[in-house]
């Protein structure tokens, strides 16, 4: 038998593992809850063997929805032993919020709607029209809201955590946290790096090495954020900007671009045409998005929204305006030759999270230099949409084999190869499959 079909068993053996009932955990090991745009990657692999679970997957994030459209990235698993990251939230005091599932009350990268398309693509007829139907509305609303409530007038989503652009520990992201005035309590913790001791409290390092997960300042400004946030009950607009961390995410807008074109086939697939003036916020986001454009440097950047500063700090976000096919040729072709540079974005097992030759680069340091295969997967279909295939093809064979001689990891050193993060990892696992049924011809 060859290797191949080994390694989609593999892939699905992790997946059941990791199943839920109606969803699917990140990893049974770390992460006990539904995520939004994990479920949305799980989804998308689910697709290829058993579209009417990736389907359920989908679905299963409806039951987070908050009345005013928001998606939350978490809904909790009710039986948990990780009670803490529940309690920072406290989903159910809040007016939005749904009482039966407790959720985070921030949101998650905007997959829904390309996952759906993905997910109706292997779909039976009737099964479907019957998935576009029910999703429509709730997609419209989400959207709708993403642009009601976090669009300050750019054309870009600002973000008001870091957990919401899902690479939580990006560098440009750690550079706004760390210019966040701190209250006096935190800065003595700093000082005196207490903030270690409160490690005894965190769930992820008691499973895995601290080298490997946001530092103990980091995470406490995290958690000071969330808690800041949900004293002006996480709504933007009632956010004070002085004591506030506000990014137009470069990776976030670049997805909901993708999403947004998504959501518009779908809407009309089924008859019922996204409205004007969504379609006018949509036509802004894609010509706002080329305004975080470096020509100096060659390089897309997020933006701080209150100095309307670029944030210029290195990151693989660079290279998913590409996903959301928004690049002129001659911008795509100046990452191109970025992304090939092996003393950046090309080394042994790319695509770092971080350029190789960045300061504080680390390669089993989360989303500090680490290879994960989520991003490798939206790379690659950028480069596929912009006639790179043969790169394309590349990135996909190396995240292919990354994995089949690690393991289901999290995140992978791009040096070595070696895995890292949480095992048995769901969209590891799910995108693998994805990334078998795109390289392997069939028979
Ligand atoms: C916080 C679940 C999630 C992913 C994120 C990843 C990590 C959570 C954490 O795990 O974030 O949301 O506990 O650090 O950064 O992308 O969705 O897999």
């Amino acid at each position: 038998m060859s290797a191949l079909p080994t390694l989609v068993r593999r892939a699905q053996q992790v997946l059941d593992h990791n199943r839920r009932g109606a969803w699917t955990c990140p990893s049974s090991a770390l992460y006990a809850h539904q995520w939004l745009w994990d479920s949305c990657f799980i989804a998308v692999g689910v697709a290829r063997y058993d579209p009417e679970r990736a389907a359920a997957e989908l679905r299963a994030l409806l039951r987070g929805q908050w009345a005013n459209g928001m998606l939350p990235h978490m809904i909790f698993a009710d039986s948990s032993h990780d009670a803490g990251s529940r309690t920072i939230w406290r989903s159910r005091t809040r007016a939005f919020a749904p009482r039966d599932v407790a959720t985070s009350c921030i949101t998650q990268p905007p997959l829904l709607a390309i996952a759906t398309s993905r997910v109706a693509d292997a779909l039976p007829g009737a099964q479907r029209e019957q998935l576009l139907t029910d999703l429509v509305a709730p997609l419209v609303e989400y959207h709708t809201w993403l642009y009601a409530a976090r669009d300050l007038g750019s054309g870009l989503v600002t973000l008001i955590h870091p957990w919401e652009c899902g690479l939580d520990t990006t560098p440009p992201w750690m550079q706004e946290l760390g210019r966040m005035p701190l209250p006096i309590w935190l800065r003595v913790a700093v000082r005196l790096r207490l903030a270690r001791a409160l490690r005894a409290l965190r769930y992820d390092t008691r499973h895995l090495p601290a080298s490997q997960r946001a530092s103990d300042d980091d995470g406490l400004r995290m958690l000071v954020l969330a808690i800041r946030a949900g004293e002006h009950d996480f709504e933007l607009r009632r956010m004070p900007r002085d004591t506030s961390v506000l990014v137009e995410d470069l990776a976030f807008n670049s997805l909901l671009i993708a999403a947004n074109r998504s959501l518009e086939r779908i809407a009309a697939e089924i008859g019922s045409p996204v409205g004007p003036e969504l379609q006018q916020s949509f036509r802004r986001t894609e010509a706002a998005l080329e305004a975080l454009w470096d020509e100096p440097s060659g390089q897309y950047y997020s933006r701080n929204p209150a100095s309307g500063d670029l944030i210029r700090t290195p990151a693989l976000s660079t290279f998913l305006p590409l996903f959301a096919r928004v690049p002129s040729r001659e911008r795509a072709a100046r990452l191109v030759s970025l992304l090939r540079d092996p003393e950046k974005y090309w080394p042994a097992w790319g695509v770092p999270s971080v350029p190789v030759d960045a300061p504080g680069f680390s390669e089993t340091s989360y989303w500090k230099g680490p290879t994960w295969v989520n991003t490798n997967w939206l790379i690659a279909e950028g480069l596929a949409a912009y006639d790179e295939s043969q790169l394309a093809a590349d990135l996909r064979r190396r995240t292919i084999e990354l994995v089949e001689n690690a393991g289901f990891w999290e995140y992978f050193s791009p040096l070595s190869g070696a895995g890292y993060g949480a095992p048995d990892f769901s969209w590891t696992a799910a995108l693998v499959v994805d990334l078998l049924a795109l390289t392997t011809p069939a028979p």
